[in-house]
């Protein structure tokens, strides 16, 4: 039977996911799922107890998450195109850099839900301040010392980043991250491309 995955055309996370399923040829079957931080979703919660998707359900239910987890899942059924978990040297380079890419997004989904979920009278300016600047140092990492590795095939870690990118368009459109990073904006443009990033855009 084809896996399912609870699913959110908005979660970056998700996408994750999705990404390396088409990467790799690889079916999943589509669950709606209400996925909140404030009101959980019971569907979801009796899966994966913290109530965050992507959660994985495999035949008899057992579940795999989180996003790593499912995407090296992925790519041990998967056998189209490259592994996308290399096991040579580049093995601890790709799973840092997909470690790297998450983080930046969790830093900008926490940002966002300081702004939108948290009533505005109790909204810490402060704090939402030190997650962008995780976002910026996390950007400016990538543009240099990580660039080489990031750009070299599209891996864990290159899906990871596109992914995390894709999210800063949807949700932080006013923030100009190509033009201190240009390195970085031309290679989203190109990876962009792909059949698997361009049918999994993100929606609201
Ligand atoms: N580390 C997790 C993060 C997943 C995550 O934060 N998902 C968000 C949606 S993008 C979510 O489910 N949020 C609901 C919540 O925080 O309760 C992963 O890599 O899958």
């Amino acid at each position: 039977m084809t896996p399912r995955i609870f699913f959110s055309p908005a979660s970056p996370f998700v996408r994750k996911a999705m990404v390396a399923a088409l990467e790799r040829g690889v079916e999943i079957e589509k669950l709606p799922s209400a996925a909140w931080p404030v009101k959980r979703d019971p569907n979801i919660v009796r899966h994966n107890a913290t109530g965050k998707v992507p959660c994985l359900l495999l035949d008899d239910d057992t579940p795999i998450f989180d996003s790593r987890v499912i995407s090296a899942f992925i790519d041990a059924q998967g056998d189209e195109g490259e592994t996308l978990y290399p096991q040579d040297s580049r093995r601890f380079t790709v799973l840092t850099l997909e470690a790297l890419g998450d983080s930046i997004l969790e830093a900008a989904l926490l940002h966002r839900y300081e702004n939108v979920l948290r009533p505005e009278d109790k909204r810490w300016d402060d704090w939402a301040r030190g997650q962008m600047e995780k976002v910026d140092s996390g950007l400016d990492d990538l543009e240099g010392r990580w660039f080489d590795a990031l750009s070299a095939g599209f891996h864990a870690g290159s899906i990871a980043v596109a992914c995390m990118l894709g999210y800063l368009d949807f949700r932080f459109a006013d923030k100009d991250w190509r033009s201190g990073h240009p390195r970085l904006g031309a290679w989203f443009a190109a990876v962009s491309e792909r059949p698997s990033m361009q049918a999994t855009f993100p929606a609201a």
